[in-house]
């Protein structure tokens, strides 16, 4: 049985709140404890971080900071199969996605934020004074302090480093907070920092669950100085209530319940290969997944049964075997939400055109399955397209016209991201600057270049995080007026 102990000031310590099971998705199977901080022990976090960012952490030099960050994200290539392992067994997520998106960018999320603030610039203005000797105007950036860092389950590894790299780089401390479900790479992190002499305090993690707990305890606590939050819109509500509180800075990347449009000049193969993993990929436990569809009318029944395909397709079954495209959900409780909606679809009177219910995998029959599903024929003000279902499927509408499509896209209280299908790039931009999101990808989906802005409109989020954005949350910026 695998214990997941707080990492706090560069040591391993045991939480002395109530432990609870961490579960394998793929078995439901109890593989290990996670070993909860108590309110007293966050706040041992938050001193940590206090006091490393007075030694030396604070006083290193930005060439230093930036080799040490480089040797982190050698660490975790270097012990690549380790965490992937302990993503796998956390998630139940199949080896083909961990291997390729979430233990990579763990990695790369360091090397690319060590680049990014090396050629950061700052601005400088030369200005008139009466007495003729004039004055220079320069602003410098530091650290803003000690950043809580909480995070969701879906790509554990990935989100947690894509908020600890830049706040670090930045020279910032960090407390984590990983999600209960998810406890394993952020603990194996604590290893790979100490190893590569990260200095103690700069790296914390606590665990626990949320209100009551960790969470609350982290966000809460006077001593952290901003907070960068990935998850619900509604834990997003609360942490904001949270960071007003001292007035604090806040980051918020929140849930999504993104539209795909497809054209009928968009290239078929492409379309359905690209639109058909942004609606199942991560067993759809994406933010920026594809949960609504619009088809223009011409070519509706040819993309409905390309998906259905494509849904029909997955494999399920053990993570670790290259075979298997297709994982559980997260959790028990998540299982029940997903069917939940399957539920109101199939009473609504959707036609369901794959999937809706729960596959049966031998030596499996425990885990959190359920099948890729693809519906059509509901109202647009049905929950199922209304809300975020965070599972592996998704709505397909017919329109005829552009506007059509873009008002259809924009019906929503969400706005983090769309994907666009159309072999015209005058309609690709026009469509593009009309959805009311944060990121638009046209003949793709997730393809992340880490310098571009990522982040929410409405109720997807605030702030945006990437490249110099992460820069500018991650720092305080001062301007300096000098009286020549
Ligand atoms: P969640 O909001 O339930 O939990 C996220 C984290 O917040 C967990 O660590 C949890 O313990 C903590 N938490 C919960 N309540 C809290 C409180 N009151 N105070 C402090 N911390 C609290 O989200 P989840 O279920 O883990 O993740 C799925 C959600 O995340 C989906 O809505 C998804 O869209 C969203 N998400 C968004 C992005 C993005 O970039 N916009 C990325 C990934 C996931
Ligand atoms: O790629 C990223 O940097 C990022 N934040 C992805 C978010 C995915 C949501 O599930």
């Amino acid at each position: 049985m695998t214990e997941f102990l707080n990492f706090i000031d560069g040591r391993f310590v045991p939480g002395r709140a109530e432990a609870f099971a961490n579960h394998f998705p793929s078995t439901g199977e109890v593989l290990g404890e996670v070993r909860a901080a108590d309110r007293d022990q966050v706040d041992e976090a938050v001193g940590a971080a206090q006091r490393a960012l007075k030694g030396p952490w604070g006083r290193m030099a930005l060439a230093e900071r930036v080799a040490l960050l480089r040797k982190v994200a050698d660490g975790i290539n270097a012990r690549f199969d380790e965490f992937l392992a302990a993503e796998i067994l956390d998630t139940g997520k199949p080896r083909s996605i961990a291997s390729h998106i979430d233990i990579p960018r763990g990695a790369a999320n360091f090397n690319v934020f060590a680049d990014q603030v090396m050629t950061l610039s700052n601005e400088s203005f030369e200005m008139a004074t009466p007495d003729g000797t004039g004055a220079l105007n320069y602003a410098v950036r530091g650290p803003r302090g000690v950043i809580a860092v909480v995070c969701p389950w879906n790509l554990p590894l990935l989100l947690m480093t894509w908020k600890v790299a830049p706040a670090l780089a930045c020279g910032n401390t960090v407390v984590v907070k990983p999600s209960e479900e998810t406890p394993a790479t952020a603990t194996l992190l604590g290893e790979v920092m100490n190893a590569a002499g990260i200095p103690p305090g700069v790296y914390n993690v606590v665990h626990g669950h949320g209100p009551g707990s960790a969470g609350e305890f982290l966000t809460r606590h006077p001593g952290v100085n901003g907070i960068t939050f990935t998850g619900e819109t509604s834990t997003g509500e609360a942490i904001m209530a949270a960071s007003s509180k001292g007035v604090r800075p806040v980051s918020l990347e929140l849930g999504g319940k993104n539209a795909g449009i497809i054209f009928d000049d968009a290239d078929f193969d492409k379309t359905m290969e690209g639109i058909g993993r942004a609606c199942f990929a991560n067993t759809g436990q994406v933010c920026l997944g594809t949960e609504r569809i619009y088809v223009q009318r011409g070519i509706f029944d040819r993309v409905a049964e390309g998906l259905a395909a494509k849904a029909r397709a997955y494999r399920f079954g053990d993570p670790f075997d290259p075979a298997t495209t297709m994982g559980p959900v997260i959790s028990t409780e998540h299982r029940a939400k997903v069917l939940s909606y399957y539920d109101r679809a199939a009473k609504g009177g959707a036609q369901i055109l794959a999937g809706g219910g729960v596959p049966s995998i031998q030596g499996y029959e425990g885990g959190y399955w359920v099948e890729p599903t693809v519906w059509t024929g509901l109202a647009e003000d049905s929950p199922v397209i209304r809300e975020e279902i965070f599972g592996p499927c998704t709505h397909l509408q017919p329109f005829d016209t552009e506007d059509e499509a873009i008002a259809l896209a924009n019906n929503s209280p969400y706005g983090l991201a769309t994907t666009i299908w159309t072999e015209s790039l005058g309609r690709a931009h026009r469509v593009a600057r009309q959805v009311e999101v944060g990121i638009s990808w046209v003949n793709c989906w997730f393809l992340r270049d880490l310098r571009t802005p990522f982040g929410g409109a409405k109720a997807s989020g605030i702030g945006r995080e990437g490249g110099v954005h992460s820069m500018e949350f991650y720092t305080e910026l001062r301007n300096i007026c000098i009286k020549l």
